[in-house]
């Protein structure tokens, strides 16, 4: 597996500190060593590798922006490069580690107990313990402020009923993070596998995210102990919050999924001979390439400026929007355009293009769909929901 390269038009790894570029590069080396040669099966079989579970722990990338538990505290823009490039390597990847940082790390960290911090962080900053997050339902995906899950408190106990869809990480899951409304206010609750009435089942026949794990979570009263409700997380503003956590990774793994695509086609385009001449030498392709090189840039430039706005505490959920939004589209187009130019080899997993056009479609959903996305950054602009 050749050693990736990165794509840099506009030094910017000038910008970079030396902490930065040794973050980048160490997750890329791993990208290129652990996660290159087994992706492509993975995919096709439809399996999350979960023997990759401890080296991405090792790699100190769960809870890493984390000072407390044994997390490294590595800043914003660290985190975003490491997310770019576990997305250059595989959306399930990147999907796993951000769903385990933002969506499950991020609540218990802030909205727990000191019990349920010092009982779960350790475990799953290790990697000894994998978590979920159950927003979503079958019946209210953008929405999800309408869930049907409740729960209902019973002496020392809270009883769960409902079914949550889509869920990354379900069946590996030892612990999900699962929204309910108790007395219609939305609230969190930590459910254990092999609690009686709670299942985690698989979604077959994915066509995108393969090699992720996704699945839909049964809970059937299920019947937790009172202790496991997050104290913090009190209405919808809760689970939105984890949000922006999973938004502001997938802003930058958009990156790294846009780049894997855009520098197979470069190099393919320059060994591809038709017409006696290496397509790379006719101006629609040249207009192609340029254009895939200049919205790559725009994008690497939107996330640093979003980095350094988190670091500053002054980030906007809106700003986060803005950069998923654009960052998504950015790499489906860029590996539409790429899979057109690779011509028939460009439908095979033979090339990674495909792997990654496949899987931008679930990231282009997941985490808040373009719509959605357009329509907060429209609330920013016009002060008015268009929700309500
Ligand atoms: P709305 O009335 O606007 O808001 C309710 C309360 O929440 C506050 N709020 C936020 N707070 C923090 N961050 C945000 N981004 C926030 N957005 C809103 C808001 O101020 C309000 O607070 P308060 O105190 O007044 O109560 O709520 P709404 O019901 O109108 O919904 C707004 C909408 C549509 C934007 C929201 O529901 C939404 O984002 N929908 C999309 C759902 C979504 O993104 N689901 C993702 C599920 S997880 C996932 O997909 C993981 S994929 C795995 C991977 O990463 O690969
Ligand atoms: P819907 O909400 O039904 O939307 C369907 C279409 O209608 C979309 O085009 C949407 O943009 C449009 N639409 C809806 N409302 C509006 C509106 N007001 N204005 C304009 N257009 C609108 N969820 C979790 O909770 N946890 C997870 O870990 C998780 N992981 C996922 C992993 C994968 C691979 C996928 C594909 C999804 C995952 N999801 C997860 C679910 C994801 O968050 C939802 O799919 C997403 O929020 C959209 O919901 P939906 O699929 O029900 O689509």
């Amino acid at each position: 597996m050749t050693n990736f390269v990165g794509v840099d038009h506009f030094n910017i790894d000038e910008l970079l500190t030396e902490e930065q570029k040794l973050i980048r590069n160490t997750v890329r080396r791993f990208v290129d060593e652990e996660v290159m040669p087994i992706i492509k099966d993975a995919f096709e079989a439809g399996r999350f590798p979960k023997e990759l579970i401890p080296k991405i722990a090792a790699l100190g990338l769960l809870g890493a922006t984390l000072k407390e538990y044994g997390g490294a505290g590595i800043d914003s823009i660290s985190y975003g490069l490491a997310m770019q490039e576990l997305e250059r390597g595989d959306t399930a990847i990147r999907s796993f580690c951000s769903v385990q940082n933002g969506l499950v790390i991020y609540p218990i960290y802030t909205f727990g107990s000191k019990e349920q911090k010092d009982y779960w962080l350790p475990k799953l900053m290790r990697g000894e313990a994998v978590g979920c997050f159950g927003l979503t339902e079958p019946e209210h995906g953008s929405d999800p402020g309408a869930m049907d899950t409740v729960a209902e408190r019973d002496g020392d106990s809270f009883v769960l009923n409902g079914v949550k869809s889509w869920i990354t990480n379900a069946t590996l899951a030892d612990v999900a993070v699962v929204w309910a409304k108790l007395d219609g206010v939305v609230r969190g609750f930590l459910v254990e596998k092999g609690t009686p009435g709670f299942t985690a089942v698989k979604i077959e026949h994915k066509m995108s995210a393969r090699a992720s794990d996704t699945g839909e979570l049964y809970l059937n009263n299920c019947r937790i102990p009172k202790e496991n409700m997050l104290p913090g997380a009190e209405g919808l503003r809760a689970p939105l919050m984890c949000l922006n956590q999973g938004r502001y990774a997938i802003a930058w793994g958009a990156i790294g999924a846009a780049m894997a695509c855009y520098t197979e086609v470069v190099e393919y385009a320059k060994q591809r001979i038709q017409f006696d001449k290496p397509i790379a030498s006719f101006q629609l392709v040249q207009e192609k390439l340029a254009d895939m090189l200049t919205e790559i840039t725009k994008a690497q430039l939107l996330c640093l400026r979003l980095g350094q706005l988190r670091d500053a505490g002054t980030i906007k959920p809106a700003q986060i929007s803005l950069a998923k939004r654009n960052n998504v589209a950015m790499a489906l187009q860029i590996a539409r355009m790429a899979r057109d130019l690779l011509g028939a080899n460009g439908i095979t997993l033979d090339y990674q293009t495909i792997r990654h056009m496949l899987n931008l479609e679930s990231v282009y959903t997941l985490e808040g769909t373009h719509h959605i996305q357009t329509l907060i950054l429209g609330q920013d602009i016009t002060g008015i929901s268009a929700f309500k």
